[in-house]
């Protein structure tokens, strides 16, 4: 699409009326066939010209590594609703791992294990308390303004759950339900403390929850969505115990932090409180509400807070009328047009970034000017605005390239959108020759979110850049009715922007970071010692009986388990603790039992445990899952059910 079209067109459209965009709206929202008509038709005949005038690799960096060839950055993906987390090698696009975190997965034997089990909570019957997850948005832990390879974290947007990634083995450590919330969507964690900003790095996770509920959402007021409310959420990065909540008009979307550890911010849609979507549309301008935390933590010090039912778990109000004051106010609420989603800071620490997705614009909000309102120093919030200019239709999600310029996804434009922020600035404040718009990309189609290389980060990196695409339309060979999302892959090192790949991707990612590989360093082996219940000699194998419990002590060491055979009784609870002592990198073995629904793996220095009821008499074989060896398939053991 020509560039010099781009500003003088989007004056056209300027800032549509609510019916004009709930038709686009439905367009975008309704089938991926029409979908494309939109914001794709251009975009489409470009692509049926199609692979011919597909971008020449020669005229971005190549994509594609050698066989044996490592990637530069890993890409840290959500997996939507499969409730899972992927990583991405970069910039090849090759998928390198799946990481289950609210789903079951039955090839590591998550939610199997009696360790899965203890992290994703189990109802009193031992089974999990729940099967299903939505895993939006991955950010990933800072030290001193970039990434430290310590932690990922990943939201539940069902279930209101916060799970941490372990970056030195890619697993699922702790899960923190949070309470009195529903729909949480929105994560990120501070980077640096903004209480001792002495300790630069990250110490906090906050957490943005889109639904209003009733307080206690215990059957009272549910006919009275006017008492209904939404909390914004501090989890402790450490403990990942729940620190404190925060009422709040409107509700939350997406979540971001600045440099200096000191604000939180949230991109509301609903400053209506509204039940239905026309209610949420009907303001002319919503808000992105900042969170004072420093303020916050110091009343709940102060015991400035009530309980929600049975938790136990502080709630401040941060509510407008009890923070009408700035020089005591923990939140501030910057008003921004229609229905916001995304809001990103910037790396050079000066802005946070609020795209209008009903409006066709993006709100760049100067972070000074809101440390400044809370000082009491500026007599107007709308002065925090920077600028307020027009990018496309359906603008969502911005990244950076650490040079001064923006990519915002436009969804209804189907289309990305280089924009520098400095010019933005310059343009709003009233220099109608400044060129804020670099360049335009079709992109197909329909992108959601957008992240660059080390975006979020103060060494953002300007190399590479991924839109997610929610559409794949004609991209890939079909495989019936559903399609799979397009991760397409962008050069953003020079003036244009260049689409280097297309990826199809299995439903659906939503964010992802895209990390210097040189910040991950992750571990070959397991430690025993990290292991209790570890079996440090295969000689210490054997069968305990403790009434009808019996515990199976058990090693693995190719190609073979270190019992033959045990043997238990009809109706014993029985539990197997597997050690995997072979000490070489990747040297996994695996345990399934047919009919009992057992199947996990041990990695190498690794214990791991299951329980079950030996409710079947019969000859049950053990096998090891996972190639190990040569003798792999001659890897068993006889599980003896006595009647
Ligand atoms: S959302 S397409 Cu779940 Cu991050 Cu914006
Ligand atoms: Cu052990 Cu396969
Ligand atoms: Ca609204």
């Amino acid at each position: 699409m020509a560039k010099e079209e781009s500003v003088s067109d989007l004056s056209r459209r300027k800032f549509l009326g609510t019916s004009t965009m709930l038709g686009l709206a439905g367009i975008g929202l309704s089938t991926g066939l029409s979908a494309c008509k939109d914001g794709g038709a251009q975009a489409a005949a470009d692509s049926s010209a199609g692979a011919a005038t597909a971008p020449a690799h020669g005229a971005g960096h190549n994509p594609h590594k050698l066989p044996g060839q490592l990637d530069d950055y890993y890409g840290l993906w959500s997996g939507g609703h499969s409730g899972e987390m992927r990583v991405l090698g970069l910039p090849s696009g090759r998928e390198i791992k799946r990481i289950p975190v609210f789903n079951m997965d039955c090839m590591v034997g998550w939610g199997i294990t009696n360790e899965s089990k203890a992290i994703l909570g189990t109802k009193p019957d031992g089974t999990p308390k729940y099967m299903v997850g939505d895993t939006h948005h991955v950010h990933a832990s800072y030290a001193k303004g970039t990434y430290d390879g310590r932690y990922a974290w990943v939201n539940d947007k069902i279930n209101s759950r916060l799970a941490r990634i372990r970056l030195d083995t890619f697993e699922c450590d702790k899960i923190t339900e949070l309470p009195n919330v529903q729909g949480f969507h929105g994560i990120f964690p501070d980077k640096r403390d903004p209480v001792d900003q002495n300790v630069d790095h990250t110490t906090r996770v906050f957490c943005g929850s889109e639904f209003h509920i009733p307080h206690p959402n215990d059957g009272r007021d549910l006919e009275s969505p006017e008492k209904y409310g939404a909390l914004f959420t501090c989890v402790d990065a450490e403990t990942m115990e729940v620190r404190w909540q925060c009422k709040i008009d409107g509700n939350m979307d997406l979540v971001a932090t600045s440099y200096d550890g000191k604000l939180a911010a949230s991109n509301q849609y609903n400053t209506e409180n509204g039940i239905h979507y026309e209610d949420m549309m009907s303001a002319e301008r919503d808000a992105c509400v900042f969170f004072n935390i420093a303020r916050i933590e110091q009343a709940v010090k102060d015991g400035k807070f009530k309980t929600v039912g049975d938790s136990k778990v502080p709630v401040v109000d941060g509510t407008k009328a009890a923070n009408a004051d700035p020089k005591t106010a923990l939140t501030a609420y910057v008003p921004v047009p229609k229905n916001p989603h995304g809001v990103n800071a910037s790396p050079d620490a000066k802005y946070f970034i609020c795209a209008g997705k009903l409006s066709p614009t993006a709100t760049v909000i100067e972070l000074e000017k809101v440390l400044a309102w809370f000082d009491g120093k500026l007599d107007d919030i709308k002065k925090t605005i920077a600028a307020e200019v027009e990018l496309g239709l359906g603008p969502l999600h911005t990244a950076f390239d650490g040079r001064g310029n923006a990519y915002t996804t436009l969804f209804l434009d189907s289309q990305m959108v280089k924009w520098n922020v400095a010019e933005a600035i310059k343009f709003y404040g009233g220099d109608k020759n400044a060129k804020y718009v670099v360049d335009r990309l079709d992109v197909q189609f329909q992108p959601g979110h957008t992240n660059a290389s080390m975006s979020e980060t103060r060494e953002a990196d300007g190399q590479w850049l991924a839109v997610g695409c929610k559409f794949s339309k004609d991209r890939f060979l079909p495989v019936g009715p559903l399609h799979p999302e397009n991760e397409q892959l962008v050069d953003i090192s020079g003036d244009k922007m260049i689409h280097v790949a297309d990826h199809p991707v299995y439903s659906e990612p939503h964010d992802f970071i895209i990390v210097k590989r040189d910040k991950i360093k992750t571990r070959q082996v397991y430690n025993l010692d990290d292991f209790p219940l570890a079996l440090k000699d295969p000689k210490e194998s054997r069968v305990e009986r403790h009434g009808n419990k019996v515990t199976i002590h058990l090693a693995s060491q190719a190609p073979a388990y270190s019992l033959r055979e045990f043997k238990v009784k009809k109706g014993d609870e029985v539990t197997v603790i597997l050690t995997n002592l072979d000490k070489v990198e990747d040297l996994t073995h695996g345990f399934a039992i047919p009919k009992y629904n057992v199947n996990f793996i041990v990695n190498p220095q690794e214990t791991k445990s299951v329980t079950f009821k030996a409710d079947k008499p019969g000859i049950y074989w053990c096998y090891c899952t996972h190639f190990c060896h040569a003798l792999h398939l001659e890897m068993r053991s006889r599980l003896i059910v006595e009647r």
